[in-house]
């Protein structure tokens, strides 16, 4: 699988992913999805990575599903299920970030949309740029949280408040999400890459048996049920994209145009 969609850099002992498709937002296409999946998996048995971070290159984190690659895909008769995209890609993703007992931190600068989002969500810690813009976007288009998002939504930033963001796609910046627990730090945009690396090489040095038994412990006490709640948000997101919204959705994206959508 080609790696020009998700470059890898080594700094010591800190690995760094970039997501790689700066035209489009780093949206994430099948290439870049299972590029990260093998990045993680290598990434999970080298004892010479002790920490890994996740970015992007050019003006954005990631603006999510690539939708234009998704309506091309769906539209073959051989498509997949949106259930089985989903198991395939991002709860892979999801599943090995929780899963590898290292640090792995999200570095968001510019904008973070869709399962971009739900992906930096997934990661034990975020730092954020100052100018960074936070919105999930699903409703938008008629869809449902995925990547892990309807979990860590409520658990970093409370019900109420992660549920609203969900339902409205408000687009919130670095004060707002820092304020909401969604990120840990916040930096000036020039600064994030060296905070993150410094944030990285810290954690790169502590005691990784310590590092991995507590993010174990961590996952453990929060969210023991992530496999069955991965799949469960599969199903709800076959459900949503069983109607006409999704197709709604997407076309008044790319038409940058409101959504009209029917009555249920
Ligand atoms: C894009 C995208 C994009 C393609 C920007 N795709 N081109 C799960 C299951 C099933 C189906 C679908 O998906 C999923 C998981 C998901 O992630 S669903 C959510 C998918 N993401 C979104 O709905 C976000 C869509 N994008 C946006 O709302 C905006 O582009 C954001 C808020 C990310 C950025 O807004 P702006 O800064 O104003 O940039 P822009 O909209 O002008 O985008 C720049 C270019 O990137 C533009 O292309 P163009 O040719 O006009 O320059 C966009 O069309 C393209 N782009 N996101 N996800």
């Amino acid at each position: 699988m080609s790696d020009s969609v998700l470059l890898r850099e080594r700094h010591g002992a800190v690995l760094c992913l970039t997501f790689n498709r700066p035209e489009k937002l780093n949206a994430f296409n099948d290439a870049m999805s299972q590029a990260l999946i093998d990045a993680l998996a290598e990434a999970e048995v080298d004892r010479s990575v002790r920490a890994i971070v996740l970015r992007g290159a050019g003006r954005g984190y990631s603006s999510g599903q690539d939708l234009e690659a998704f309506m091309r895909l769906r539209s073959q008769p051989n498509a997949v299920s949106v259930a089985e995209h989903l198991r395939r890609s991002y709860n892979v993703v999801a599943t090995k970030v929780r899963g590898i007992e290292k640090p792995v931190i999200a570095s968001l600068n510019g904008i973070a949309a869709g399962v971009g989002l739900s992906i930096a969500l997934m990661c034990d810690l975020r730092i954020a740029a100052d100018d960074v813009v936070l919105t999930l976007g699903f409703s938008k288009i008629g869809l449902v949280p995925d990547g892990g998002a309807s979990l860590m939504l409520p658990l970093l930033a409370g019900f109420g408040r992660g549920l609203e963001l969900a339902w409205t796609s408000d687009r919130i910046d670095a004060s707002e999400a820092h304020r909401l627990g969604l990120v840990n730090r916040v930096v000036p945009a020039g600064e994030l890459e060296v905070a993150t690396l410094a944030l990285a090489q810290n954690l790169a040095e502590m005691s990784p048996a310590a590092i991995g038994l507590t993010k174990r412990a961590f996952n453990r006490a929060m969210i023991p049920h992530l496999a069955q709640w991965l799949e469960n948000e599969a199903l709800l997101q076959e459900e949503a994209a069983s109607g006409p919204d999704l197709l709604e959705g997407v076309q008044s994206f790319m038409h940058k145009r409101k959504p009209a959508f029917a009555a249920r």
